[in-house]
């Protein structure tokens, strides 16, 4: 089955959570675009929900949908939060970022009831880290942080687009470290939410509540 309907099964799951009044969290990338698809239906069949949106891009998404928003300015805590992955583990931890977006997503994702993380499947393996870690950096440390992971063997690379340092919504820098040689994940985050200049990682460690994973016509639910 297509990566393409395991995506929009899972949406579609997630979806059934959603219940009029609600605030969601509004994630971002290929995956979450089908739950903002499901939630454009919802509202034009009268759904009331205020949704808030981890990136600009799926901010600029949302407005074209029609889908009521607010931010953080205005409310403490959303009922739900939706959004994709890059990796998830068989102990539902997650790596995320791929899209840029990690900052933003760990901190609407903190602060909702409900975490529920919508994959084709992919996105499932037996151990994080073939998919590059990334974390956020200011852009006044990023070159000084680089040279400390790289003594930490973490292989760390500053990610680019069109050729120049890639810039997340907070004006900061990403950088995708190896972390394939680390044994433990909880110990990583600690040390590098330590070093002055990392914003944030892109480790959701024990975030999710619900993992929703496309299968072939079918998806299965993990629940924490
Ligand atoms: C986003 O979803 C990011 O955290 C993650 O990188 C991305 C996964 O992208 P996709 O759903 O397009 O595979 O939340």
């Amino acid at each position: 089955m297509s990566q393409k309907l395991e995506k929009q099964l899972a949406a579609k799951e997630a979806i059934k959570y959603v219940k009029n009044g609600m605030t969601i969290g509004l994630g971002t990338g290929s995956t979450a675009y089908y739950m903002l698809k499901e939630l454009e239906q919802l509202v034009l069949n009268g759904l009331e929900i205020i949704g808030v949106p981890s990136s600009e891009n799926t901010k600029k998404l949302a407005i074209e949908m029609g889908i009521p928003l607010t931010t953080l300015d205005k409310i403490d805590r959303m009922d739900i939060y939706i959004d994709g992955t890059d990796e998830f583990d068989p102990y539902m931890q997650l790596i995320k970022g791929g899209g840029g977006a990690l900052l933003r997503e760990k901190v609407l994702a903190h602060n909702s009831n409900l975490v529920i993380i919508i994959a084709d499947s992919t996105k499932e393996v037996r151990r994080l880290g073939e998919f590059k870690l990334p974390i956020e950096t200011i852009p006044f440390a990023t070159a000084n942080i680089g040279r400390l992971l790289n003594k930490m063997n973490l292989h760390p690379i500053v990610r680019l687009k069109d050729g120049k340092n890639y810039i997340t919504d907070e004006g900061n820098y990403i950088l995708d470290l190896n972390i394939l040689n680390v044994s433990n994940l909880s110990v990583l985050e600690g040390e590098l939410k330590q070093i002055p200049g990392i914003v944030e990682t892109g480790l959701f460690l024990d975030m999710a509540h619900k993992i929703i994973v496309g299968k072939g016509d079918k998806t299965v639910t993990l629940s924490r």
